[in-house]
């Protein structure tokens, strides 16, 4: 494997954190973990306990069904009650908790000229306006609403309202093209969508009404959000809803090519946000939280927006770049808002690190308690450089391995509990159970590598694809009856520690033996010059599939340095992983929240020119540059 275990070094938690936190010590993450799993009623009761419910559950906390032989499957949270998502996060903080003038946000615009704060009660205000605003217009609950919103509070103020009279929402990240959007909101079958006009990311404008709608104002239709807001009352009483009502769809890439509506429902994701959000970045009433995702993807959604409020929560909401207008963008803001937990993607991490440390030494990062990534594996090369440079050695790295689907975190570690090895998103969190099977849908025990499933749903897990349960079920359920299939591969090491290989599909066997993408990847990551590294498989005629790697330098004019990456990958995880190619990468094509599309690397490795859609590729020019330089390399 990539690292042999006697040179990983392990990271132990800060005794200063140790000493303040939720999970203090392994020995109680442990203690807890046992409790979720051998008494889950008991466990999620207490959780549920803190939150108002307006009629409490006559059915038990979690039932399911995860085998297809048994009957349909399905997931059920806490039947017979009914609560509100807006009022727990909001009014409960406003009304119970005297939270109404602590800050919920402070936000900070694409320009650092542009800044506002937000506090709890004013966004129960604005909240109780766009709520009556939506029902003015005819919207009713269950009925869905698409949001088409850059990173401005509005964005949430429509998120929230929609929760607040039981409508669906139904967020399309700002950054897709009309025609994404149209699928989506034709899919939904939404009445209403929200849009702006404009917003700039960078120096670029995006025309957002104009891509939404290619004919102007149509007076007859639209209203400005200022002019129905300004009139709209502010008080509105929540619509109490069941528990297991959809609270929303949100789109993930499926694998041929046409997006799948995740629903997630109203008391379950209310309890598993909220909890994730608490444990694994040890909230406290003082911290000042900063995700730098975008509320268009999951992890906006859960750690933004839901978890984040229902713990009463200050955070930072970011609606720019971290190399606008400068690079040093987002150590600027840790320091303007003395950020203590800060979460982010690998590959913002390896972004930044391309420019060394001088951007980082301007700003004073002391304030800096926990990091957190989320996305795609995190080569230890990156971690080791966000945890060094970043975290000036002093923070915990929780790599948090989760899904749309998954709804919260579910492999990863607590920063007072779990001693760390970089690249490893370490172990379960409270209610999840992994298992890893082999093809045959046995499970292996011990030190071993195959799929990752979980036998049990917790909480926050997705109910069904909206409007296609027969989909749901054979994405996750029919593979191996009785566990829901992530879809990722899975290593456990000696110490019982997950690591997360990538997508399955990301799997090659060459010459018998089976390795993941990412390791490769990782070993080229480790070489100086190279900035980011892809690695896709080819079919070979001898040794079955072989290894096609893109890379791209961190300084373009270097020189072709195929044999010298060749070597390194030998060196470091042996001849079997020889690289057949190494193709020069000016760019990767990746997805608009940053993950590379390995697909179409696989296509043009193998020169297939038949890409079909690639609309939803943050930029598409990326994929004609690169086969028109193929002939170069293979
Ligand atoms: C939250 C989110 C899900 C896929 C997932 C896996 C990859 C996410 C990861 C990770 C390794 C981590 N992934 N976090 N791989 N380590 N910490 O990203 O949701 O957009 O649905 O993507 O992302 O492959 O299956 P989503």
């Amino acid at each position: 494997m990539v690292v042999p275990e006697s040179q990983e070094k392990m990271y132990y938690p800060p005794v200063e954190l140790q000493r303040n936190a939720h999970v203090p010590d392994f020995n109680s993450y442990l203690v807890m973990y046992k409790k979720s799993l051998e008494n889950p009623e008991a466990f999620w009761r207490e959780v549920a306990d803190e939150f108002f419910w307006k009629k409490p559950a006559t059915g038990p906390m979690l039932q399911h069904n995860f085998d297809m032989t048994k009957g349909n499957i399905f997931v059920n949270c806490m039947e017979g009650a009914k609560t509100n998502m807006c009022y727990n996060v909001l009014d409960r903080h406003v009304k119970e908790g005297k939270l109404g003038e602590k800050v919920a946000y402070y936000w900070e615009g694409n320009s650092p000229d542009h800044h506002m704060t937000i506090t709890y009660r004013q966004l129960l205000s604005h909240v109780c306006r766009c709520a009556n605003v939506l029902k003015q217009m005819g919207v009713k609950r269950g009925d869905r609403v698409s949001i088409y919103l850059p990173m401005i509070p509005e964005l949430i103020v429509t998120m929230l309202a929609c929760a607040r009279i039981g409508a669906v929402h139904s967020i399309v990240f700002a950054g897709f093209s009309s025609e994404s959007l149209c699928e989506r909101i034709m899919d939904a079958q939404s009445s209403v969508l929200v849009t702006a006009d404009g917003v700039y990311r960078g120096e670029k404008l995006i025309n957002l009404k104009q891509i939404s709608d290619e004919t102007p104002w149509e007076s007859e239709r639209d209203v400005w959000w200022d002019e129905v807001m300004r009139d709209s009352p502010d008080e509105c009483e929540p619509e109490w809803m069941d528990a297991e009502d959809p609270l929303f769809i949100l789109y993930t890439s499926g694998s041929t090519g046409k997006p799948k509506g995740v629903v997630h429902t109203v008391a379950g994701y209310l309890l598993y946000t909220s909890l994730t959000f608490r444990y694994v970045f040890d909230h406290h009433p003082d911290d000042v939280y900063w995700c730098t995702a975008d509320i268009g993807w999951i992890t906006g959604h859960s750690y933004i927006t839901y978890g984040p409020l229902a713990n009463g929560a200050t955070s930072v909401l970011f609606e720019g770049l971290p190399v606008h207008p400068h690079v040093g963008r987002f150590w600027e803001i840790i320091e303007k808002y003395k950020v203590t937990k800060f979460y982010t993607a690998p590959t913002a991490i390896r972004l930044l690190m391309k420019y060394g440390q001088e951007p980082l030494r301007k700003y004073d990062l002391s304030s800096l308690r926990i990091l957190g990534t989320v996305g795609e594996p995190i080569n230890p090369e990156a971690w080791r450089w966000y945890h060094e440079v970043v975290g000036q050695g002093r923070c915990p790295v929780v790599d948090t391995f989760w899904q749309t689907e998954t709804g919260g975190h579910v492999l990863t570690p607590l920063p007072a509990a779990t001693p760390l090895k970089p690249g490893s998103a370490t172990f379960p969190f409270f209610g999840v159970e992994p298992a890893i099977l082999n093809e045959h849908g046995e499970e292996l025990e011990g030190v071993t590598e195959g799929y990752l499933v979980f036998r049990k749903p917790w909480p926050g897990i997705m109910r069904t694809i909206y409007k296609n349960q027969e989909l749901f079920e054979n994405t996750y359920f029919r593979k191996f009856p009785g566990f829901y299939v992530t879809g990722d591969g899975c290593r456990r090491d000696k110490d019982g520690y997950y690591w997360i290989t990538g997508r399955i599909d990301d799997m090659l066997n060459v010459s018998g033996h089976l390795m993941s993408t990412a390791e490769v990847e990782a070993a080229l990551m480790l070489h100086q010059s190279v900035s980011e590294a892809a690695v896709v498989s080819r079919p070979h005629k001898v040794k079955g599939e072989c290894l096609y790697c893109f890379v791209t330098l961190k300084d373009r004019k270097n020189s072709d340095q195929s044999a010298v990456f060749i070597f390194s990958v030998r060196e470091k995880i042996g001849p079997i992983a020889t690289p057949d190619f190494i193709q020069n990468a000016p760019a990767l094509p990746k997805t608009r929240s940053g993950k590379i599309m390995r697909r179409i690397l696989r296509q043009i490795a193998r020169n297939e020119k038949d890409l079909g859609d690639l609309s939803t590729l943050a930029d598409p020019k990326v994929v004609e540059v690169l086969f028109n330089q193929r002939s170069e390399a293979a």
